[in-house]
C-alpha cells in the first residue's frame, strides 16, 4: 500500500521541481529579476518537456517568490547571488507566480509560467 501511495503522489505532480548546483547546464536559461514593483519578465513561456533553469535574483531587497501549484517557494536575498531552479514540465498548463516583499506594506507582485505544448 505504502508503494501505491507514492507512486499516486508523483502522478499528481505536474511538475519535477529540483534545487539544482551552479556547474550544472540544461537547455535553456531564464533570469528573472524581482523588485518591489515588477517581476521581470512578467510571463515566463516553456514547453512540455522542455527543460529549463531558472535563476531568480533581486535588485532591491529580500523577496518570497513563489509558484503557485509548483510547490515552489523560496527566499532571494539582496545582494545574495542568483537563485536557481531547474524545471522540466509534463504537462501544459498556467501558473501563477507570486512574489512577497519582506516587511512590505501592500499586496504582492504577479507574473505567470506558462506552459505550451
Ligand atoms: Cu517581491
Amino acid at each position: 500500500m505504502r508503494i501505491r501511495y507514492s507512486a499516486t503522489l508523483l502522478l499528481a505532480l505536474p511538475f519535477v521541481v529540483a534545487m539544482v548546483p551552479a556547474f550544472a547546464s540544461p537547455t535553456r536559461a531564464i533570469d528573472v529579476t524581482l523588485t518591489r514593483s515588477v517581476i521581470s519578465p512578467g510571463q515566463i513561456v516553456v514547453h512540455v518537456g522542455e527543460r529549463v533553469r531558472v535563476n531568480v535574483t533581486s535588485a532591491d531587497g529580500a523577496h518570497r517568490f513563489q509558484v503557485k501549484g509548483l510547490r515552489l517557494d523560496r527566499r532571494i536575498l539582496s545582494g545574495g547571488g542568483a537563485v536557481t531552479f531547474e524545471l522540466q514540465p509534463t504537462d501544459p498548463g498556467m501558473f501563477e507566480i507570486e512574489c512577497l516583499d519582506d516587511g512590505a506594506v501592500g499586496g504582492s507582485i504577479r507574473a505567470q509560467l506558462v506552459v505550451k505544448k
